[in-house]
């Protein structure tokens, strides 16, 4: 399987190769217009858009190089931007022929067909890989972020490795960066690299990152090693976004409790810190929802059937579905616990309901997450061994690898759809879901606990994750709403999911980010002065 769970970064790329003559490229929108980002772009995150790779073994004969592309998510919303903009993108290069594309800076061309920006590669060794990505950034602030502070393991040395890593992509930004620079930071994993990058570049340009999940409470936080330097390091940014304001407020709380000398502006949303000012905002992250659509009516029908029969589905079922990586956040087994007390209490629907569980293995390499597989699997095969038939199992769990176009086939055949996460920043699979519903006539139980919640909420089927009863009630409400109801309640979901689609959330970033570049180097025509009291700030968010 070329598609594993490191694949799944946080920032939500997912791929497909392709040939380096461009052949095979997927089904994308003409991006050729859309959001442009106000200055020369450099963006920074821990994936890469391109991957090179060897194609088979290694039999003493020349091997060919193939190129994973970006097909979805943030990763294939900013290449186009940055082919609009001959930007650089700095990334870990961990494609096992990445190195021999690159010139004597690590630098490629891409995308391969058209080379419009440059990538540069950072060659990290295996020890900073698994101190930095696999240690601080997903043993302490993925579980403290979300919550999850019993899950934080703080290994020797995984601190000073993500310092170090940090300060490598800092070192090859200040190599890239003029006075026109965005330099424009994603998630996480780059905490500290933001006032690195601040001291190292000209005053003029801008440095913005994007937190693509949840900012803890300060009761959270307070258990969070290196907080001091965390805060430090994210105050070097003069934009910083979150996904929903509760994030925004609990990043201020943190400061002010953390940092006495901080000057915190609430109202404005601002920090004054060590003579640098962060703007602080809050703009939920959308799906290329037009995409979805295209993508859920295109795939031939007889690929679906085959999907179906493949894993023993009786094509007249009502198909229910979930899609996550496999991450103790995503509130699996609280699902699962929710399917088993609705097929006890409605016996009618055994046999005419099929719950599909796409589910993608994730960091595999860190044992919490290998034990949470485990039980999910378990508990899966416990239900089915419960209620199961001849011909019929309730839950089919898959972690088989799906193309795009037949992930949105099935969003779209999909009848119920459950998000159901304990924690989660934002939350695309519900979007795409709704997206790829051309139909109108599917039902989404959400979870109250995701970002998505605050846009979609009032339309789905909201649920509490952890109360199993009204879990299952709602399961069941939602396959008995009449489906004239169904209709009303998607199609005011899909207007919300095509207006705030992907494009919308990275044009509102360029505006604010417009917006402080501007502070920095004064325009009078810039006119983009937005006030979070006023009625259009609101909206934003
Ligand atoms: P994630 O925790 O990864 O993202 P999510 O927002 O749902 O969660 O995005 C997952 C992405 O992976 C979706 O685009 C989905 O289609 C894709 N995906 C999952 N399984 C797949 C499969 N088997 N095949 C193909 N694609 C698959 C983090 C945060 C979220 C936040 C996003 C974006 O945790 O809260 O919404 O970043 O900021």
């Amino acid at each position: 399987m070329r598609f594993t769970d490191e694949r799944l970064s946080s920032t939500n790329t997912y791929s497909r190769p392709i040939r380096t003559d461009g052949g095979g490229r997927s089904v994308r929108t003409d991006r050729s217009a859309g959001p442009n980002c106000p200055g020369s772009l450099i963006v920074v995150s821990n994936r890469q858009p391109y991957r090179h790779e060897y194609d088979g073994e290694d039999d003493g004969d020349e091997r060919t190089i193939a190129v994973d592309e970006p097909t979805g998510g943030l990763t294939a919303g900013l290449d186009p931007v940055c082919q609009r903009t001959n930007g650089t993108w700095i990334a870990w290069g961990d494609g096992d022929a990445d190195f021999d594309v690159t010139d004597d800076r690590n630098c490629v061309a891409v995308p391969p067909s058209s080379e419009a920006y440059t990538l540069r590669r950072l060659d990290l060794s295996a020890d900073a890989v698994d101190s930095y990505y696999r240690g601080f950034s997903n043993r302490v602030l993925w579980p403290i972020c979300h919550g999850f502070t019993d899950l934080i393991e703080d290994r020797p040395d995984d601190f000073e490795w993500y310092r170090s890593v940090n300060d490598q992509f800092a070192t090859a930004v200040a190599d890239h960066a003029d006075e026109e620079s965005i330099v424009w930071i994603q998630d996480y994993h780059f905490a500290l690299a933001p006032r690195t990058i601040r001291d190292s570049i000209p005053p003029s340009a801008t440095v913005a990152q994007f937190w693509h999940i949840p900012w803890p409470t300060p009761e959270t936080f307070r258990d969070c090693p290196a907080a001091v330097d965390l805060l430090e390091g994210l105050l070097g940014n003069d934009l910083l976004g979150f996904h929903v304001d509760r994030y925004a407020t609990n990043f201020l709380e943190c400061v002010e409790r953390t940092l006495p000398s901080a000057a915190v502006d609430r109202k404005r949303r601002a920090v004054r810190y060590d003579d640098e000012a962060t703007t602080v905002v809050a703009t939920p992250m959308g799906v290329d929802a037009a995409s979805y659509d295209r993508m859920g009516r295109s795939v031939d029908p007889s690929r679906l059937s085959s999907f179906l029969t493949t894993n023993g589905i009786p094509s007249e079922t009502v198909l229910g579905l979930g899609v996550d990586r496999l991450d103790y956040t995503k509130g699996i087994p609280e699902r699962l616990a929710a399917l088993e007390r609705f097929f006890e209490r409605n016996p009618d629907w055994r046999g005419s309901f099929t719950f599909v569980q796409k589910a993608t293995p994730s960091r595999t390499e860190i044992p919490t997450y290998q034990r949470y597989g485990e039980f999910v699997r378990n508990e899966v095969d416990r239900i089915n061994s419960r209620f199961a038939t001849d011909g019929w199992q309730p839950i089919v769990y898959t972690d088989a690898y799906l193309e795009a176009d037949m992930l949105a086939a099935l969003y779209r055949r999909a009848g119920v759809m459950i998000v159901s996460p304990l924690v989660d920043g934002m939350n695309l699979v519900a979007q795409e879901y709704v997206a790829s519903s051309s139909e109108a006539d599917g039902a989404l139980l959400l979870s109250d606990r995701t970002g998505a919640h605050e846009r979609l909420g009032t339309h789905a089927f909201s649920i509490d994750p952890t109360d199993t009863d009204g879990f299952a009630r709602q399961i069941a409400d939602s396959l008995s709403t009449p489906r004239h109801e169904r209709r009303r309640r998607m199609s005011v979901l899909r207007n919300r999911v095509f207006e705030r689609d992907v494009d919308w959330w990275m044009a509102t970033q360029f505006d604010w980010i417009r917006s402080v570049h501007d502070d920095r180097r004064p325009d009078p025509t810039s006119d983009f002065d937005p006030d979070p009291d006023s009625p259009e700030y609101t909206s934003l968010v």
